[in-house]
């Protein structure tokens, strides 16, 4: 048990996304999504759990799938690599991230407090901030273009001064992994693993690299959220959003999936360690895999895969919007690019 943490010490020093969990390399700390040290977070509040509900969710078949980079394009200190085979159940899973409007509800339900809320902070992208200058605290170590943002949190997406009324069908954001948990417990559904999140970015496309085959795309047909231009001063908006774009926007893949690469990050159930697929591969296929939890580390500081990459994705120093890229980020913490999606167990 963690005790409250204390309000007068200084606001959210953010680090460096992995800082702790991969060995400096030119890309391991250039993830686009930063980590808030909340250490002294009280562990988190349960939520009454609610009747299964497998409702706006897609069936996965069952079968086998490769998981992993079968194109060589990953950063070695994500763990991308083996490419191994997976054996899946048939599961369900959302369409859609989860949004702000279905968010909404579930607050109004049952009155659950974010991290990010609780906190009074989270970290904004520099371009998107709508903030008094005053609650603007600081930027991230080694990631700039992130700021912490005092009042910033999933109904302020962009600090204190902005709000979700236009924004009712984009992907909530500023909810951490234990926010993402307590959500799924009361809607009678739950976080998918990495494995089933994976096979259902693929859409049934074997070894692809994006959720509609191996091409990128450019020009005027972009078919994902991601950043064009030069990151991170100057976005061209070619796909139309410089921070999130509607949970429908774009095309759905082949299970029926919309916006798994790109808009935002999604959590995923299992805990993050770039060993697990090396240490998976020895015996293959691997049947319905999820990772382990470390054990001793307190629940809000577990890192938690998060997969897909979000808005704020380039190439020149971040192409984690393939289906094969994987991410993570310690439970408690939240930014403006990361939500979530919900799965199931097939009945
Ligand atoms: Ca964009
Ligand atoms: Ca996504
Ligand atoms: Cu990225």
């Amino acid at each position: 048990m963690t005790t409250r943490h204390d309000v007068s010490r200084p606001l959210l020093p953010l680090v460096e996304a992995h800082e702790s969990a991969t060995p400096p390399s030119e890309h391991a700390g250039s993830c686009c999504a930063p980590t808030a040290d909340r250490s002294a977070a009280p562990d988190a509040p349960a939520v009454p759990r609610g009747q299964r509900s497998t409702r706006g969710q897609v069936r996965v078949p069952a079968g086998t799938f490769w998981m992993g980079d079968s194109h060589g394009d990953g950063y070695a200190a994500d763990g991308e690599l083996p490419v191994h085979e997976v054996q899946l159940s048939a599961h369900l899973i959302d369409a859609k991230a989860v949004t702000n409007a279905q968010f909404a509800t579930f607050v109004k339900a049952t009155d659950h407090v974010t991290d990010a809320e609780r906190d009074g902070v989270s970290a904004v992208f520099h371009l998107a901030v709508d903030a008094a200058p005053a609650d603007v605290l600081q930027s991230a170590a080694g990631v700039p273009w992130w700021l912490a943002v005092r009042g910033a949190d999933w109904r302020h997406p962009a600090g204190p001064r902005s709000g979700i009324a236009d924004l009712q069908n984009h992907p909530v954001v500023h909810v951490s992994w234990r926010d993402a948990q307590a959500y799924c417990r009361w809607a009678g559904k739950r976080l998918p693993t990495e494995a089933e999140w994976e096979h259902a970015a693929r859409g049934g496309l074997d070894r692809a690299r994006y959720p509609w085959g191996d091409e990128l795309g450019s020009g005027g047909r972009w078919r994902c959220n991601i950043w064009q231009g030069e990151f991170p001063r100057r976005n061209t908006l070619e796909d139309g959003y410089l921070t999130t774009a509607p949970v429908t926007a774009f095309q759905a893949n082949g299970y029926g999936l919309f916006n798994t690469v790109g808009n935002v990050w999604e959590w995923c159930q299992d805990a993050f360690r770039p060993s697990e697929y090396a240490d998976r591969a020895g015996a293959t296929p691997a049947v319905d895999p999820v990772a382990a939890e470390p054990a001793d580390v307190d629940e809000a500081l577990i890192s938690r895969v998060m997969r897909g990459g979000s808005y704020l994705c380039h190439d020149s120093y971040c192409n984690r919007y393939r289906v094969a890229a994987r991410s993570s980020n310690t439970a408690e913490s939240s930014s403006g690019n990361i939500g979530f999606r919900c799965a199931n167990d097939e009945a």
